[in-house]
């Protein structure tokens, strides 16, 4: 740029305007006790945790920003770039929270630059501001570097691998034991991210309310891709009252709903169909629901759907009523497995018993044969990660137990192949999901997604008075 018009584009600016720190201030005790105790778990030791930076998508655009969950779950904070750094005292730790600044009026790149310039991409939040509503010690990025020099020869705990430029700065940090640290502290929520759960299942049912809302305008319409409209209808729902989905929502209808992971949400929708449809919201503190129901789109199931579906629902009744403190992990698992195998059995597709099939010793022949039709667990942890600390030993998580604050799917299926010889004609092609968001308690468990129907005839009245 010629020197005449870097000065002329820099001169004769007010202060950019502000921008409020969107945080809720009624978060930031609770991330300081999540700091605490993660400071408890490193003694002595640098603990670095960045927010990542923006991703390249192509050329000169990125991918929508998404912090680290674990950064996120530290300090409230969800911008790119930032860092926290833990450095070690003699009781402890303190906490420093490096974000970025944007270049101010007077300097060229508040017009020019593409990534960092109020002018393109608006204001961020001061320096100021945020040490108010995150309640935290806050430094500008820029000295970041200069700061971390003392530790470079330190083996420091850091997350790696969301920030290139952090981890050049201390070449013997690890991310191995902090990642493993992090997941198991995360596996039990607090009250404050209890209620962010509990609002984004409560979103999520108005957005699955939303979508039934909009069956008729896709039903029977073979020159649509009805899938894609339903998946945009919840998704306004998810930009309006939370930050967006959680995870790539799964619309899938018919046949489609026996692909497990049904993405591509190109399909139409036709009348006597079912529609599986697994979503989320996330909302602003990027805490996820993921919840799953199954629905005849005309508003009635045939005799073979109602089959499926109640087999369906009745496992996973067992298998919600083993999630109770205590209780092995896998217990709903367990549970639910048992009651779909005994009905696989029953309808002559499973040639071994429930017994056999379900049976613990896995070269047993005939042990697992169900799984051709259920696929997959029925239980993870939900958080700020839809499949929440999945960096976690196993005996803490898979092979542990239910601890009150926990909260994890159950999330049974049957998925009958359009082309699997193995079942009967009249059932193939039909895929079942029901999943629900479940809070363990001292006694027992609560719902958090009770909000959407389960039952047989109270999802045909749900589909009916609302489409
Ligand atoms: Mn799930």
């Amino acid at each position: 740029m010629p020197e005449h018009l870097r000065a002329a584009i820099a001169a004769d600016w007010e202060p950019a305007p502000a921008m409020p720190h969107p945080a809720r201030p009624d978060g930031a005790p609770y991330a300081a006790r999540r700091r605490a105790a993660l400071s408890a778990q490193l003694p002595g030791q640098l603990i670095v945790v960045p927010a990542g930076g923006l991703k390249t998508r192509a050329n000169d655009t990125e991918y929508a920003f998404r912090a680290a969950s674990s950064f996120t779950w530290l300090t409230g904070e969800t911008v790119a770039d930032a860092v926290l750094v833990l450095s070690p005292t003699a009781t402890g730790h303190d906490a420093t929270l490096y974000v970025r600044e944007f270049a101010q009026p007077g300097e060229v790149a508040y017009f020019t630059s593409r990534m960092h310039g109020a002018v393109w991409v608006g204001n961020v939040p001061s320096v100021e501001q945020t040490a108010t509503v995150l309640a935290l010690t806050t430094r500008p990025l820029a000295a970041l570097a200069d700061d971390l020099a003392r530790y470079r020869d330190d083996e420091a705990a850091v997350l790696t691998g969301f920030d290139a430029g952090v981890d050049a700065l201390l070449p013997r940090g690890s991310g191995t034991r902090l990642g493993q640290v992090l997941d198991e502290l995360r596996l039990v929520k607090d009250e404050w991210e209890l209620d962010r759960l509990r609002y984004a299942c409560d979103v999520t049912a108005r957005g699955f309310a939303d979508v039934v809302r909009e069956l008729p305008t896709v039903l029977g319409r073979r020159d649509l891709r009805g899938e894609r409209w339903l998946e945009g209808t919840f998704w306004r729902r998810a930009r309006l009252e939370g930050n967006d989905v959680g995870y790539g929502s799964i619309v899938g209808a018919g046949a489609h709903g026996t692909t497990l992971h049904w993405w591509r949400n190109h399909g139409a929708i036709e009348p006597g169909q079912l529609l599986l449809a697994d979503m989320g919201v996330e909302t602003d503190e990027l805490y996820t629901a993921d919840v799953t129901r199954t629905m005849p789109v005309s508003g009635e199931w045939t005799a073979d759907q109602r089959r499926v579906y109640s087999a369906v629902l009745e496992a996973q009744d067992a298998g919600i009523a083993e999630v109770k403190a205590g209780a092995d992990f896998l217990a709903a698992h367990r549970a639910a497995m048992w009651v779909l195998a005994d009905h696989l059995h029953s309808w002559g597709i499973l040639p071994v018993s429930a017994e056999v099939s379900c049976a613990e010793d896995s070269e047993r022949p005939g042990a697992g044969l169900h799984r051709r039709y259920t696929l997959h667990g029925v239980s993870h942890m939900l958080g700020i990660d839809v499949h929440d600390c999945a960096a976690a030993r196993h005996e803490t998580y898979r092979d542990g137990t239910y601890a009150p604050g926990m909260v994890l799917t159950v999330e049974p299926g049957l998925y009958f192949q359009p082309d699997d010889l193995t079942v009967p004609e009249e059932l193939r092609g039909i895929g079942v999901r029901i999943e629900d968001d479940l809070l363990v308690t001292r006694d027992g468990n609560r719902n958090l997604s009770d909000q959407l129907p389960r039952a047989a005839g109270d999802v045909e009245a749900w589909v009916r008075s609302l489409s």
